[in-house]
């Protein structure tokens, strides 16, 4: 397979979910100011609206949408175990993979990493973190993982806690967030994926602040 990604972005999640299966894959770094593939490709011809993850299956076909592409490198690594395969655990998963693409990421990070977003918006967001990293507490709280294994909704969920770092909150007030988000970053698929990711975020920001 091959992703396209851009560094510490959403597709991040994909990235580790491709470690964890051990997957062969061509990773295709995205600049998304530009939208311009690494190889100097019109990134919207590929994803019209602009957007990484892009997943190319070996049979050459597109996909996008974090919760579709996890789940299927999960699909096609059935090995590693990455997602449930019963009808009540799979419903689990999409649960979790629904509340994290669009209570957590959209619903919150998209808004605060948002340049453009007015102050009064952010504010707006910020008001909706309470509740949502409360029901994230709630659950995590006795738990190792989301569901009773690791699977692809662990990947996108430690994806979206590590953009605290950058945008808040601070993850102390909610203490089983905070070890939870300590104990992924741990886990080695995912220091692997951001010990890759990291330096090339930094080289990305150092090239747009010379331009
Ligand atoms: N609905 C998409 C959203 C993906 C998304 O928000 N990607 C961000 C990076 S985390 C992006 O590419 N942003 C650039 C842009 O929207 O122009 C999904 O769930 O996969």
């Amino acid at each position: 397979v091959q992703l396209y990604f851009s560094p510490l972005a959403c597709s991040l999640a994909t990235r580790i979910a491709l470690v964890e299966a051990g997957a062969t894959a061509e990773l295709t770094s995205v600049d998304l100011k530009a939208k311009r593939t690494a190889d100097g490709a019109d990134f919207l011809a590929i994803n019209r609206m602009g957007q990484v993850p892009v997943l190319r299956t070996d049979r050459g076909d597109l996909l996008t949408e974090n919760t579709a592409i996890l789940q299927y490198v999960a699909e096609a690594f059935p090995d590693a175990q990455l997602a449930p395969r019963d009808a009540w655990g799979r419903a689990q998963l999409q649960q979790w993979l629904g509340f994290i693409g669009t209570e957590l990421h959209k619903g919150i990070f998209a808004g605060l990493l948002d340049p453009r977003a007015p102050d009064a918006a952010k504010a707006h967001t910020r008001d909706k973190i309470a509740l949502r990293f409360g029901v994230l507490e709630a659950h995590l709280t006795g738990r190792e993982f989301l569901l009773d294994r690791f699977t692809v909704a662990d990947a996108y969920l430690v994806t979206v806690l590590t953009w605290t770092i950058a945008v808040g909150p601070t993850l102390s007030d909610w203490p089983a967030v905070e070890a939870y988000h300590r104990r992924l970053l741990a886990r080695p698929s995912v220091a692997a994926a951001i010990a890759i990711e990291r330096p090339l975020y930094a080289e990305e920001q150092a090239r747009r602040a010379r331009t």
